[in-house]
């Protein structure tokens, strides 16, 4: 059968099989003999058995992988932030869209909160007008089609700062319905104190996993080339081909196009400070 990982603990892995049914099973042998740990969103073939735990019997070639807390195969990565308290950290928003990009998976900003600080969610939707911003509530659960819409069928990860309420979101969107967890009906409505697992959640109603981490290990710039950054700028991307040199890194060098549209006001100059900024962090430093 073919699954996906939601959960390991103690040398046991729960897969879930197309329809959202969890078998606790064991990973076979050989993985340990080649050192391979299968991790939470691996795809898997796996064999169930009757009354016993099962096996897995081969990880499918993983599109992506994040690390502390290891996920893998995230079809979204949801940067959620608030537009009230706990205030948006940019560049704390910047770094996870480039950790996003670097593993190929689309970046979607998800400002919570939004029932007030109309202006601060403004400036947010603006900073970033090149990647594809959400304006949601959950307590007046305000903005939820657009989230729905984009769960389905898909693993989206939520990520952002602690309290900017992500766990209320996931339990709006999915506590209509209960969950099935190892046979046992559970609500996904979890306590606000329990303890942080790494845990997938399976969305029936939407066929869609959820995922809830503040972050991954601390963001570094371990390969990510001086000259690559750039490239993690969509906004960047129109005017990244014009400057007169190749390589441009759009610092110093003469007649750069990105330094121009900054100017001329295409380009956000707080996401280019910023860049700046990330770009000096890089200076000295090996990267590749
Ligand atoms: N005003 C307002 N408060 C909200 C909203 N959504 C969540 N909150 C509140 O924000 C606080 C944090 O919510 P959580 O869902 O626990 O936030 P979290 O991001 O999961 O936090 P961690 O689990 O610590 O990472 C709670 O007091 C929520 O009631 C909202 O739409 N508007
Ligand atoms: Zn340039």
């Amino acid at each position: 059968m073919r699954g996906r990982i939601t959960k390991g603990t103690g040398g046991f892995y729960y897969v879930n099989d197309e329809n959202g049914r969890s078998y606790e099973c064991k990973a076979c042998g050989r993985f340990r003999n080649e050192n391979i740990k299968p991790v939470c969103g691996d795809l898997v073939d796996f064999t169930a058995r009757q009354g016993e735990y099962g096996f897995i019997e081969n990880i499918l070639p993983r599109m992506n992988v994040l690390s502390r807390p290891a996920v893998a195969n995230i079809d979204i990565l949801l940067i959620v932030v608030s537009a009230q308290k706990p205030h948006i950290d940019f560049m704390l928003v910047d770094k996870l869209l480039l950790q996003a990009q670097r593993e190929g998976i689309r970046p979607v900003l998800c400002v919570n909160k939004t029932e007030a600080g109309l202006k601060a969610a403004r400036e947010i939707e603006r900073q970033y007008a090149a990647y594809d911003v959400l304006l949601v509530s959950a307590h007046e659960k305000t903005g939820l089609a657009a989230l729905k819409e984009l769960l389905f069928g898909k693993f989206v990860c939520f990520t952002g700062q602690s309290a900017v309420g992500k766990s209320s979101l996931i339990n709006v969107i999915g506590a209509e319905k209960e969950l099935e967890v190892g046979g046992m009906s559970k609500k996904t409505a979890r306590g606000r104190h329990t303890t942080r697992t790494t845990e997938l959640l399976y969305l029936p109603e939407y066929k869609a996993y959820v995922f809830d981490t503040p972050g991954f290990s601390m963001f570094d710039t371990k390969g990510v080339a001086r000259e690559g950054l750039a490239g993690y700028y969509k906004e960047f991307a129109p005017y990244a081909g014009l400057c007169r040199f190749a390589g441009c890194a759009h610092n110093k060098e003469p007649d750069c196009a990105v330094k121009r549209a900054v100017e001329e006001g295409k380009i956000d100059e707080k996401r280019y400070q910023r860049y700046l900024k990330l770009l000096e962090s890089f200076e000295g430093k090996e990267n590749g």
